[in-house]
């Protein structure tokens, strides 16, 4: 961090580290969990822990939030059980339902479309006079849809407590930001909608924790809307799926791996004596064992079949969807008696 770092609590700076630590952990296990065939695709946000952490640090435990797919790390800081991400790329239909005691929507898979639903948010905050604000977090490529514009535009007319947060970690998927935008940063792009733009190095915690505090207060407070440019790096591949190696240089991965923003914050705890190796393995140890408590959960909710997919759309299912259902359930349990085994997930 540069400058003077934020008035906080030694126990919380050092519980951030043991955020993102244990985040790092559950991330590199969920990548095997997919390889293993035990989950489906996933999304890994290494690299963009201490933009999440710092971000949801901010928050009121009752404040909104409205998040894409790669948030993780943010929402387990704010509650979310770590089992969560997995069920939801299990294709389990419990991943989808956050806990009832937090104001977290499901995630997110449609690009930029949560930043609209965080304007209902706001809005209803608004006229509740609870004094919560919506936080809605999405990626650069986000800021190309039409619901980014709509969105600050309503939240700016209408003066909603909503705190746009842009996790601009450099690429959408294998399109790099130069490539995304023509502007110099997301943020002044709020002055199109006359409301204040920051951007903050996303890969300081303590930076993003200090501007997070004092946008949220402000919003909170003066009920106007506020967007954030997080700057940060995706140090792995987009899902699953992608193979970053096909479209970015060694030379960029290593100067990512080089920002990491665990290494960076483990340099700083332990220059002001408040983290050594010792703590720091014990740390470890207890990431891993919280990573395998949700493993465990995982596997004790069992598979699901592939025809439940049929099964929360409508209370009473139409007769064409009741066929297709049916059929799937045949074609599938026909597959196992063929000895294929195992089952859709
Ligand atoms: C409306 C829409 N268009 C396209 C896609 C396909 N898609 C999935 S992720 C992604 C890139 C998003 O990049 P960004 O907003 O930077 O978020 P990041 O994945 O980097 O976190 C795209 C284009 C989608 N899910 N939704
Ligand atoms: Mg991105």
């Amino acid at each position: 961090m540069v400058g003077t770092p934020p008035n906080v609590a030694e126990d919380h700076l050092v519980d951030w580290f043991r955020w993102m630590i244990t985040m790092r952990t559950f991330d590199q296990r969920a990548w095997n969990l997919q390889r293993q065939g035990k989950i489906g695709t996933y999304a890994p946000f290494s690299g963009q822990e201490a933009a999440q952490i710092g971000c949801m640090s901010a928050l009121r435990a009752d404040d909104w939030i409205a998040s894409s797919y790669r948030e993780w790390a943010g929402l387990a800081y704010f509650g979310v059980p770590l089992v969560q991400p997995l069920l939801s790329s299990a294709g389990h239909p419990d991943g989808g339902c956050m806990p009832e005691s937090l104001n977290v929507l499901p995630i997110q898979v449609v690009i930029g479309a949560q930043l609209l639903h965080g304007v209902g948010l706001a809005w209803a905050s608004k006229l509740q006079q609870q004094g919560r604000v919506a936080m809605t977090v999405f990626g650069d490529g986000a800021t190309s849809q039409g619901d980014f514009h709509e969105a600050l535009n309503l939240a700016s007319v209408m003066k909603l407590p909503a705190i746009f947060v842009c996790q601009n970690n450099r690429w959408a998927i294998s399109l790099p930001v130069e490539r995304q935008m023509n502007v110099r940063s997301v943020a002044q792009r709020a002055l199109a909608y006359d409301i204040d733009g920051f951007r903050v190095d996303g890969n300081d915690v303590l930076a993003t924790a200090q501007v997070m505090r004092s946008v949220v207060d402000r919003v909170r407070q003066e009920q106007v809307p506020v967007l954030v440019e997080l700057v940060t790096y995706r140090l792995g591949a987009h899902t699953t799926a992608d193979d970053p190696t096909r479209y970015r240089d060694a030379g960029e991965q290593a100067a990512g791996a080089a920002a990491d923003p665990l290494v960076r914050y483990a340099a700083y705890l332990t220059a002001q004596g408040l983290l050594d190796a010792a703590a720091r393995a014990r740390m470890q140890q207890e990431a891993q064992s919280a990573v395998d408590h949700a493993v465990a959960e995982l596997e004790r909710r069992g598979r699901v079949d592939a025809w439940t997919v049929f099964d929360q759309v409508y209370a009473t299912r139409p007769a064409q969807l009741e066929e297709q259902r049916h059929e799937l359930q045949q074609r599938v349990l026909a597959h196992r008696a063929d000895g294929a085994g195992g089952g859709a997930r």
